[in-house]
């Protein structure tokens, strides 16, 4: 999957070794991969809108792995404030939010020290390899994204942002070298895609990317919203019951998980299909005491008991996350240097491929 040279493939013969290559004096043509105390070893790359309070859908499926995963590759994680642009924001508070999303990452465990940590608008290379991907991605293939049928869905406007991020998403993976991309499973379909414009790219102007590979987690790749159990838990989803908060206050989250919408079935089994709120129950208690759904199921006579064993679980695995975000929340310059320090590493990371893209269409060089 490693791109074996600028210049192999169709299209080699004029792409030859870009500068940037060059410029990396022993290192591999996405960089070196040892920065500080960041993990030699795969590279891995992911990224979250800071689009509202993250919850536990966005901690189960995705942050809490990236914080295991820092230590065995080189990880790469990224703000995508961007993609949050795609629906209206307001300023100010989007600015905050940006923030309060790097120190909530970074109270769930991402330690700057230990792995790349950064906001997606400080590289402006994401937006520049986007357009070139863009000029590489069809119109039918975005069509067909799952997301913006969803998120289109019963609204008068929709920004052209909101049709092409998934182009934008592939830039941001791309740039990177990534081999493994840590999602949750409603961000497959974009991977897929992000595959194909990177086999697409490589067999039309030369080996330029390497082409990732998805990695969600065995439980929890989709916790389900606790009052719509069929519908994904989700930041823009205006469900404050049925999302539990990352920083949710234990007494909100045994309220909210009390209130859960189950079923009239009256056992605990766990089917999906049959039982969709039990089995988000089941699933969260699982990831949480890494366990099995199926084999906890046994374990309980009623729906109460269940639901006092996720709530309790709930509160002690998010209790050291909250305490951790009131401490940093006392030193938002801390924060902030680790973005600063974060964004110079990705830019010299992203620069050495978007020169590699650029000379492979043979952008001609600014001299
Ligand atoms: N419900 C979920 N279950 C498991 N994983 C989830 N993720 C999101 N929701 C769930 C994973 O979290 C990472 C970051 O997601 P994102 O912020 O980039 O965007 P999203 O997938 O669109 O998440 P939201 O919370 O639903 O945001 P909005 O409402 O703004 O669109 C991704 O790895 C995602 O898979």
């Amino acid at each position: 999957m490693r791109p074996a040279g600028a210049s192999g493939g169709p299209g080699g013969a004029q792409a030859g070794p870009s500068p940037s290559e060059a410029a990396v004096p022993g290192g591999s043509q996405y960089g070196t991969t040892r920065t500080g105390n960041r993990q030699a070893g795969p590279r891995v790359f992911s990224g979250i809108q800071p689009s509202g309070d993250l919850h536990i859908g966005n901690y189960l499926g995705a942050i809490r792995g990236w914080a295991e995963e820092q230590d065995r590759f080189d990880a790469i994680y990224c703000i995508v404030d961007l993609h949050a642009l795609t629906v209206e924001q307001d300023p100010a508070r989007f600015r905050e939010q940006t923030l309060e999303t790097a120190r909530n990452l970074m109270a769930a465990g991402l330690d700057p020290e230990r792995c790349t940590l950064f906001v997606q608008s400080h590289v402006v290379e994401h937006v520049a390899l986007s357009w070139l991907l863009q000029c590489t991605t069809s119109f039918g293939e975005l069509r067909r994204m799952t997301q913006f049928k969803d998120k289109s869905a019963g609204r008068d406007s929709v920004s052209v942002g909101l049709f092409t991020y998934p182009v934008l998403q592939a830039a941001d993976i791309l740039l990177y070298g990534a081999e493994k991309v840590p999602i949750g499973d409603d961000q497959r379909q974009h991977l897929e895609l992000t595959r194909d414009v990177a086999m697409r790219f490589n067999h039309r102007y030369g080996e330029t990317f390497i082409v990732p590979e998805a990695v969600t987690p065995k439980v929890a790749a989709r916790v389900m919203d606790l009052q719509n159990p069929t519908a994904k838990m989700s930041k823009s989803a205006q469900s404050p019951l049925g999302t539990v908060l990352m920083l949710d206050p234990p007494d909100a989250i045994t309220r909210k998980v009390r209130r859960a919408v189950t079923d009239s079935i009256g056992q605990v089994a766990y089917d999906p299909e049959r039982q969709p709120g039990v089995a988000t129950l089941l699933e969260i208690l699982a990831a949480t005491t890494n366990a099995d759904p199926k084999a906890l199921a046994g374990e309980f006579s009623g729906y109460g008991e269940l639901k006092n064993a996720v709530a309790e679980a709930l509160v002690e695995e998010l209790r050291p996350v909250r305490e951790r975000s009131r401490e940093l929340g006392r030193d938002p310059g801390e924060v902030l240097r680790a973005l600063r320090d974060g964004a110079a590493r990705a830019t010299e990371l992203a620069s050495m491929t978007l020169a590699r893209a650029r000379h492979a269409m043979g952008l001609l060089d600014a001299g």
